[in-house]
């Protein structure tokens, strides 16, 4: 069992040596890790206006370890995961996890299929096999603050209009890397949230 987010980044390393993913293997690795802030509060740096993502490692190439922070109301748009594996474990408070069917057509309303409230020290998981998700902390007096795996690593993700089913490709963009703030990039593409 990892003692510390570190010790659990390492053994993150050693499975994904191996070129198949266990995604039950994974899923308990990063369920036994007990949330400490003192090992993660360096990445966790919040905006007043939307989610943040802050790269924490990128797994020699074969995965993305990212730490988001989810203001009181903050939510994503309803997104894929372009055909990558995501871990996604709690830290701190809790999210709502809202899961939905790939649109069949263009033009009609995106309906969810479920939805759960994620808890401190859980872990969910989701491929687009799956389906779709959208990820929000609904909470009016507390942020929360997940740790997301993403292998392999993308940059790019598609994200949908509920109403219309409309898609776009968003970029995924990072607020910090390495506990550094990234330095401000003129004319920001569209971002996922
Ligand atoms: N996939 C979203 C992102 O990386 C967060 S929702 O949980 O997977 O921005
Ligand atoms: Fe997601």
């Amino acid at each position: 069992m990892p003692s510390s987010m570190e010790e659990l980044i390492q053994k993150l390393h050693e499975i994904f040596k191996e070129d198949r993913v266990n995604v039950e293997e994974v899923k308990e690795l990063m369920e036994s890790y007990r949330s400490n802030p003192q090992d993660w509060k360096q990445f966790a740096i919040f905006d007043t206006h939307r989610y943040t993502r802050n790269l924490v490692d990128e797994g020699n190439g074969k995965f993305n370890l990212i730490i988001l922070c989810w203001g009181e109301g903050h939510g994503s748009s309803i997104h894929d995961h372009s055909d990558s594996h995501c871990f996604m474990k709690m830290l701190q408070g809790e999210l709502k996890e809202t899961l939905f069917d790939w649109p069949k057509a263009e033009g009609g309303e995106m309906t969810e299929s479920s939805h759960k409230i994620l808890e401190e020290n859980s872990v969910a998981y989701i491929n687009d096999s799956i389906g779709l998700h959208r990820v929000e902390n609904v909470s009016h007096t507390e942020g929360s603050i997940s740790l997301h795996l993403y292998s392999p690593p993308f940059q790019t993700c598609q994200v949908f209009d509920q109403r219309t089913s409309h898609k776009t490709e968003a970029q995924m963009t990072f607020w910090s890397r390495y506990g550094e703030r990234t330095p401000f990039q003129a004319a920001a593409p569209r971002e996922n949230n």
